[in-house]
């Protein structure tokens, strides 16, 4: 019998297909003009994609099927992989059976341990991540089945299954590349436990507080639309109907960047590099300085701007409520309180800059940091595993309603130069 996530997805999906159709009756109408700017500028703004899991708007941020962000931050991530795929917040009987429907999954097969224990130990744990899921791929379902000719309905149903199998898997092989990467054993997985709380103790670190930020963690990152580096390509090789193992694993490779997901590690190297010039939480004015001097000689203020939003994106608000009540005396947190009153209004006058304000990876590594996680180069792989329910979800989706494989046009610079107005004076 169907899972209580499959047969809710059972009933949606016809409608979701009906939706298409009738859009694809409209197929010819125009949405959009394209800019120069736009060819030019990684298609800022061009609305290309499709994606019903979340949208992120400008002055309101993540909202995730209709519910801001800060509405969901205390909801367990495993409550918004319902959310995401099915539009719907799961009751109390869908939730225990997607619980347990992940942790009946959840073992990892002793290759990936072998896999990942062989690599040279200063790989990078994003890296160990990819070449994990990769290792998993010989697992797809969603590949054996197209190999034996599954008909196009189906698709959704063995990459869902894929899904499942992937995602219940990542908290242990995720936590397993920590204790790797700090030299300790592998701690098992407690499947009485919910998602979060389990991923924490497998970290090693005990205690409900820590639980609790590992919940939220995975929670606030699980989705941020489709046009994102590591969703856009996610979707991108999905859309060549690679399986999820290979679909995952690119995103999360895009998700490795310092613009994108990396930004979290970069963050906290910034705040603590603060803390040591200074030695210890510097006034505003000196911190004013340090900012000047640093935009002065090129270099990015880490967790600060971004392509879509224009406010304060609300995941940082919903970590610093978080950081307000359990880390109040805690020099980094206050570093990172006290950049939040200097940083805006400096990059405001960088005419350059379209968004001054703090993005979710400003403030995450400072609390990860209080609770002793203090190997920054693992932060982007805790990023991983909560944005894979995205992916995950945007994959599924997309295979429900049939969308065609990817293929924008590229242009030459000649055919730009050939299209654009001839400026006056040169004619
Ligand atoms: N510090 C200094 N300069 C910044 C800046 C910042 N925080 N944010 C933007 N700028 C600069 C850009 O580098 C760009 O400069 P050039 O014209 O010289 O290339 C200019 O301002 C315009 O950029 P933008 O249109 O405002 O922003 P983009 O969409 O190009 O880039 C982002 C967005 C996030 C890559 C950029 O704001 C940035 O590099 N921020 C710091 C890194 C960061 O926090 N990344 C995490 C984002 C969240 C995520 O995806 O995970």
């Amino acid at each position: 019998m169907p899972g209580a996530l499959k047969s809710k997805l059972q009933q949606k999906v016809p409608e979701w297909r009906k939706q298409r159709q009738e859009l694809l009756a409209h197929g010819e109408e125009k949405l959009a003009d394209l800019k120069v700017i736009q060819v030019m500028g990684g298609l800022r703004g061009l609305p290309g994609l499709v994606c019903d899991t979340s949208v992120v708007s400008p002055d309101q941020g993540l909202v995730v099927r209709g519910i801001p962000i800060g509405e969901l931050s205390n909801r367990l991530p495993e409550e918004m992989l319902y959310l995401l795929l099915t539009g719907e917040l799961p009751g109390r009987e869908a939730l225990d059976d997607l619980r347990q429907e992940l942790s009946s999954r959840a073992r990892i097969p002793g290759y990936v341990w072998k896999v990942l224990e062989a690599l040279p130990h200063d790989t990078h744990p994003m890296a160990m991540f990819s070449v994990a899921l990769l290792a998993l791929e010989r697992e797809s379902v969603f590949r054996r089945h197209y190999e034996d000719g599954m008909p196009k309905e189906q698709y959704w149903e063995s990459t869902l299954e894929d899904c499942l199998q992937l995602l219940a898997r990542l908290p242990a092989v995720a936590a397993g590349i920590y204790r790797l990467h700090i030299g300790q054993a592998r701690l098992p997985s407690r499947p009485e436990l919910d998602w979060g709380a389990d991923f924490a103790q497998m970290l090693g670190v005990e205690g409900e507080e820590f639980a609790q930020l590992m919940r939220l963690y995975l929670t606030l990152h699980c989705d941020h639309e489709g046009g994102n580096v590591s969703a856009f390509t996610s979707h991108t090789v999905g859309s060549a109907l690679s399986d999820a193992y290979y679909a995952v694993a690119a995103g999360l490779n895009g998700l490795a960047g310092p613009l994108h997901g990396l930004a979290n590690q970069e963050s906290l190297h910034f705040v603590l590099d603060i803390e040591n010039h200074f030695g210890g939480a510097p006034s505003e004015a000196q911190l004013s300085g340090y900012i000047q001097d640093r935009l002065q000689h090129g270099q990015v203020i880490p967790g600060y701007g971004h392509a879509v939003l224009r406010v304060t994106d609300p995941r940082y608000s919903a970590f610093h409520q978080f950081g307000e009540r359990y880390c109040r005396n805690e020099q980094l947190f206050n570093i990172v309180d006290r950049l939040f009153a200097v940083v805006p209004n400096i990059l405001k006058q960088q005419a350059r800059v379209q968004d001054p304000w703090p993005n979710v990876d400003a403030i995450s590594g400072s609390l990860l940091y209080h609770y002793g996680l203090k190997e920054f180069d693992y932060y982007t792989v805790l990023f991983g595993v909560s944005r894979a329910l995205g992916l995950c979800s945007q994959l599924i989706l997309n295979r429900a309603v049939g969308t065609p494989i990817m293929r924008p046009k590229s242009v030459s610079t000649r055919w730009l130069l050939e299209h654009v107005t001839v400026p006056s004076h040169v004619s």
